[in-house]
């Protein structure tokens, strides 16, 4: 663990600011959590997530003395077809870390009450506009969103801010192919999306505390040219099933070259605009969160430093993997032309 990182927590504590993005896991001790997983294990349950039945989940809350879900939320396989122009090199982060490691505020700042909070989210009605400036807007139901772009898998990295990072194979389709079909008109310079405002389903829309100090609905941007980069991906499956709800289903962002936070979970509005939009957490702390969000080694946290990363699901027990973080999380080839003369510092 990094020192500077161990201050930013030092100093949270001391500061107790509502919008800090560590207080989560990283406040909850990692060995803490893993122990608890292990303790599953060892009753042969296998991993926490949509492949276990509800009354057999239920039963690993009540263990723990945990909120219950009333069932599992079930996934469904996806048909689709492996793209090996999108392979992350590294080893896929296991289903169960991808599942149970969650920044999904709606549901709770810690990194496990996503899983644990959002098993009994519905996302059947669902529907996403597409507006704004298009020549032709779009609304598309739960079944559009699996049906109307034939569906790719790509592997791609996924680094947070607060410095954790996972290999991901996500299963979706480009953004741009969306945007092309609704046809973005000349007045376009970016793209806006949304997420659902629903304080019944989402207890952290309720409350400014569970909510991590948000303020609703979750809102992000991407200028157009990043937005019809080709690794801008629209995710609707992981490990070729729908989502779980945890991980933003059913359709949710993927932006590997930009910090986690980009990367909006269970979408109902994309809307292109003529000006840049607000985005959450800049909104939240200015000085902390830009609106570009690239991943940067040389650009640190003010608070920690963001040359390095913890891989989660590699590592011991007590020990996580420590590697070196990528100038935009190792997609330089494909899109550092998008920031040619920008300067990466101011634009952070
Ligand atoms: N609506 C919404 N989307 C969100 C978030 C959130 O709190 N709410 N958290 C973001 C952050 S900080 C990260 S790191 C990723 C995590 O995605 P994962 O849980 O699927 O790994 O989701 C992003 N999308
Ligand atoms: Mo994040």
């Amino acid at each position: 663990m990094l020192e500077e990182e161990l201050k930013g927590r030092y100093m949270y504590i001391h500061k107790k600011s509502s919008w800090d993005k560590c207080k989560g896991a990283e406040i909850t001790p990692e060995s803490v959590f893993d122990d608890r997983r292990n303790i599953i294990k060892a009753l042969g349950l296998g991993a926490i997530g949509a492949s276990i039945p509800g009354h057999v989940q239920a039963g690993i809350f009540d263990l723990f003395g945990e909120k219950k879900p009333e069932s599992a939320f079930i996934t469904s396989p996806l048909t689709y077809t492996t793209n090996p122009q999108f392979s992350a090199t590294g080893i896929p982060t296991p289903l169960e870390k991808v599942t149970t490691h969650n920044n999904f505020y709606e549901f709770g700042t810690s990194k496990q009450d996503p899983a644990e909070n959002a098993q009994g989210f519905k996302v059947d009605p669902w529907t996403l506009v597409i507006e704004g400036e298009v020549e032709r807007p779009l609304t598309l139901d739960l079944d559009d969103l699996t049906k109307l772009i034939p569906l790719e898998e790509r592997t791609y990295r996924l680094r947070c801010v607060e410095a954790w990072s996972m290999v991901i194979p996500w299963v979706g389709f480009p953004l741009a192919a969306l945007l092309k079909r609704a046809g973005v008109t000349s007045k376009a310079t970016h793209v806006a999306f949304e997420t659902l405002f629903d304080p019944e389903q989402m207890p952290g829309q309720k409350s400014r505390l569970m909510g991590g100090g948000i303020h609703y609905p979750y809102v992000e941007g991407l200028t157009i040219a990043e937005a019809m980069n080709e690794l801008s991906f629209l995710s609707v499956g992981l490990y070729g099933k729908t989502l779980p709800p945890q991980n933003g289903a059913p359709i949710r962002l993927v932006v590997p070259w930009k910090y986690g936070f980009k990367s909006i979970k269970s979408i109902v509005r994309i809307r292109v605009m003529d000006r840049q939009p607000p985005t959450s957490w800049n909104q939240l702390a200015s000085h902390e969160y830009g609106f570009y969000a690239n991943v940067n080694p040389e650009v640190d946290h003010p608070r920690w430093s963001q040359a390095t990363e913890r891989r989660i699901g590699e590592g011991g027990l007590f020990s996580a993997k420590r590697i070196k973080t990528q100038l935009f999380n190792g997609y330089a080839e494909q899109v550092s032309e998008l920031y040619r003369g920008m300067d990466l510092k101011t634009n952070f």
